[in-house]
């Protein structure tokens, strides 16, 4: 039988697909690497804003299709009904269904579970894919979406691509940020830690402050380093670290510290400028910054290439704004009190450390920062 894999991408070339955007998710993450080698391939910060491109790809006589996780519905579903369905353009949607086929990751039920109700409600019609075998299903529907201009979703589980591996994943590349200066580059340090060395390093700073953590691979590393009941640890809704930050700063005198992610805050890069608006003195926002969306297989993202989030933070109108890779640099910057909110930007190396799920209820976890907020 031919590799799952194979056969999705012979069904893609074989209905002329011109552009895929995606956002990754780990249960794709060797379909999404085949993926940018074989077609025009657009990397997105956010799943909303591909609904975006593809609308203007149809309307230059183009055939778009996206690639995104079941969570990232949520974030296009506006778009998919007052543009791509409004206009009647047509999209191809890719969705890895998670929450339904060994979920380790209970944030993921919520969406994942609903999604078939959340689309049948938008009225955007879906195909289940449930088996390799349904993959037929995708090649007798394709042709229609570009024909009749419509969106249709394609629900692909994790089962169909499991036990496929690809023995390459590619690291990030190191290159200079474009639009900055190379000498300026070259008198900056480059990262000398990841994420886990750089967390075990600044933990004893955490302690008896509101942390508040970026999903994935970050939380549970924080939780093998430093667990404490201030620490509120996401499971999902992927870019709302700093968004939920800043709604604590504002509701208590404790020192809040975000840990965020290069990735999540391209995704929602919004809420920097509301958070610079309030300045909290008690907010500080320490972006880890990999170049890569670390938790779902390294995928770059821009920050390794156009992208600098210290002048990102400054042009919002932070303030404090310093950028740290060395320890002690890293340290002083956590320490030092500054009137206003603190945004460190601390490059470093990918890679993702070998930690166990965290094991706490997630309600449990809610419980301990509101109590430690209220004490
Ligand atoms: C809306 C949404 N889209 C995609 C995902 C899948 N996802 C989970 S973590 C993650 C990467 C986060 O990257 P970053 O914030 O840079 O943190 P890192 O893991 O690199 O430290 C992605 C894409 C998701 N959970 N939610």
């Amino acid at each position: 039988m031919q590799n799952p894999e194979d056969r999705l991408i012979e069904i893609l070339k074989g209905n002329g697909i011109d552009f895929l955007s995606t956002l990754p998710c780990d249960r794709i993450k060797f379909l999404l690497e085949r993926i940018k080698k074989e077609f025009n391939h657009i990397p997105l910060t956010r799943e909303e804003e591909g609904v975006g491109i593809s609308a203007g790809i149809a309307l230059a006589g183009k055939r778009p299709a996206m690639f995104v996780q079941s969570s990232g519905i949520g974030n296009m579903i506006n778009a998919l009904l007052s543009l791509t369905g409004f206009y009647e353009l047509p999209l191809a949607i890719f969705i890895s269904q998670r929450g339904i086929y060994r979920e380790g990751i209970a944030a993921q039920f919520p969406m994942g579970q609903r999604l078939p109700k959340i689309l049948s409600g938008a009225g955007i019609a879906y195909s289940t894919i449930s088996t390799p075998d349904d993959l037929d299903l995708i090649e007798r529907k394709l042709p229609a979406v570009f024909k009749q201009n419509r969106i249709h979703a394609f629900l692909l589980s994790p089962a169909v691509f499991e036990g496929i591996c690809d023995t390459a994943m590619p690291v990030p590349p190191a290159c200079p940020v474009r639009g900055r200066d190379a000498s300026e580059d070259k008198k900056r340090q480059p990262p000398k830690f990841t994420r886990y060395e750089l967390l075990k390093l600044i933990a004893s700073q955490l302690d008896s402050r509101i942390v508040v953590c970026n999903l994935g691979i970050p939380s549970k590393e924080l939780f093998a380093i430093h667990h404490q009941p201030s620490n509120f640890y996401m499971l999902g809704s992927m870019g709302m670290a700093t968004p939920i930050g800043l709604g604590i700063s504002l509701s208590t005198d404790k020192e809040v510290v975000v840990i965020d992610g290069d990735g999540s805050i391209l995704m929602n890069p919004g809420t920097l400028a509301t958070a610079a608006h309030f300045n909290p003195s008690n907010l500080t926002i320490l972006a880890v910054d990999n170049s890569s969306y670390g938790s779902t297989g390294e995928q770059p993202t821009l920050t390794g290439s156009c992208v600098d989030l210290e002048l990102l933070a400054r042009g919002f109108g932070i303030g404090h704004v310093v950028r740290a890779s060395g320890k002690k640099q890293l340290i002083d910057a956590i320490k030092r009190p500054v009137n206003g909110l603190k945004f460190i930007h601390a490059p470093a190396l990918p890679g993702n450390a070998k930690v166990p799920n965290i094991p706490l209820h997630h309600l449990e976890v809610k419980r301990e920062v509101m109590e430690f907020i209220k004490s």
